[in-house]
């Protein structure tokens, strides 16, 4: 085999992403599955190929032998340099799988018929187990609706969410047969005991993609599932994700959004579209016919309805004086139910690692209170959990209280 080329034009590969958290681990968003593990030292030789470059502009001088000719040659292998333009693999905009996967809940079977003929990830009494309905994790990795200014990472969280779930097996079993864990003093029961959890993988994007392309190709995703039976639990991704996933939805219902801010603010032109004011377009183009929203404490104007859909937010320090009895009678009794829940809602010292966080916001118990107070028996039709921001210094503690409002969430969805 002969040397590498050092005239050639090269270019890092668009697609690679650094697994959030470690410093060797990376992998294509191409190609989710295969993960590379490379050196400290070879992320920051890619990080020379940020702009296309030869080696030898890279390098200089120095002659290329041995080692670094052999370095050069993997990466190229690899497809982790590449000609600028040349062929970076699918862009396609299709669920991939992932791993590790959520709590290690088995693959979604795409291709199976009858998802209810699938047995329970833990035992447990849920009764009548003909009527219970698979839950589906659907990762949506998406931050490019996040408003300049504020920082990105948020379309790695569904890949922190699922290495932090590790710890939270659902089918180990311990000697005697039973199931690990996911016990809850709180509830004096084992969280999503006799439900049946599956990982459908991420919809990626992919560079150049337009938001309205990858939109379409979520609700395409969701709707799929939705036709299965699957009550799906979609991790974003900025909260701009939720738009698509309440578009699958064409019954009405009621949103509870739980969030530091009202994500109602004005277009700024025509066709404004970011993780601050989604809710607008969905509440002009979706059924929804109310919206409570929760933990709201940002400093903005809270309009008394949004696009025509009734709206009431109320703050943490005014949740605090609700008792249960007002908080279940805040969403209307005859309609289902979806909760979205931006990370931010959660006070800054315990999910520091979002991109706009607001101090003073909801304890990790106060916000779990809060989501089944208002929920209460209504059916729960989705949910989701978005805006945890990868490659924050707080990113893993940040993680570990989304899991848990995750966990509760596919619990209801569960039932
Ligand atoms: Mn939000």
């Amino acid at each position: 085999m002969g040397r590498v080329d050092t005239g050639e034009r090269l270019q890092v590969n668009p697609h690679l992403r650094r697994i959030p958290g470690s410093p060797t681990q990376a992998f294509l968003q191409t190609d989710p599955t295969r993960v590379f593990g490379l050196t400290p030292d070879t992320f920051v030789l890619l990080e020379e190929f940020t702009q296309p470059r030869t080696i030898a502009e890279c390098l200089g001088d120095d002659h290329l032998e041995g080692p670094i000719d052999q370095i050069f040659r993997q990466l190229l292998e690899l497809r982790l340099l590449v000609p600028p333009g040349g062929d970076l693999g699918p862009t396609d905009l299709t669920l991939r799988p992932t791993l590790p996967r959520l709590c290690d809940a088995p693959p979604w079977p795409h291709a199976a018929a009858d998802p209810s003929s699938l047995a329970p990830a833990l035992d447990g009494p849920r009764d009548p187990p003909s009527e219970q309905r698979p839950v589906v994790v659907l990762g949506a990795c998406y931050d490019d609706n996040t408003l300049p200014g504020y920082p990105r990472g948020a379309a790695g969280g569904p890949a922190l969410l699922r290495r932090i779930s590790a710890a939270h097996p659902l089918r180990e079993r311990l000697s005697d047969g039973s199931a690990l864990g996911l016990y809850d003093l709180d509830l004096g029961r084992r969280l999503l005991a006799g439900a049946r959890v599956y990982d459908a993988g991420d919809l990626a994007s992919a560079p150049g993609v337009h938001w309205s392309t990858y939109a379409a190709a979520l609700t395409h995703e969701l709707t799929a599932l939705h036709r299965r039976g699957a009550r799906v639990i979609l991790i974003g991704g900025d909260h701009s994700v939720t738009l698509p996933a309440l578009a699958a939805h064409h019954e009405p219902f009621a949103l509870l959004h739980i969030d530091a801010h009202t994500d109602a603010a004005l277009p700024r032109h025509a066709g404004d579209l970011h993780h601050g004011n989604f809710l607008r377009r969905a509440a002009a183009t979706c059924p929804i016919r109310q919206i409570i929203a929760l933990g709201v404490r940002a400093l903005q104007d809270i309009p008394p309805e949004i696009e025509g859909v009734p709206y009431r937010a109320l703050s943490p320090a005014q949740l605090r004086r609700c008792d249960d009895r007002a908080l279940a009678a805040l969403l209307p009794a005859d309609l289902p139910c979806y909760v979205s829940v931006d990370l931010d809602a959660l006070d800054p010292a315990v999910a520091p690692a979002t991109p706009a966080a607001e101090p003073d916001g909801l304890s990790l118990a106060h916000a779990r209170h809060l989501i089944r107070a208002c929920v209460g028996e209504r059916p729960l039709i989705g949910a989701d959990l978005v805006e945890l921001q990868a490659g924050h210094s707080a990113a893993d503690l940040s993680a570990r209280a989304a899991l848990r409002l995750v966990l509760d969430l596919m619990d209801l969805l569960a039932r």
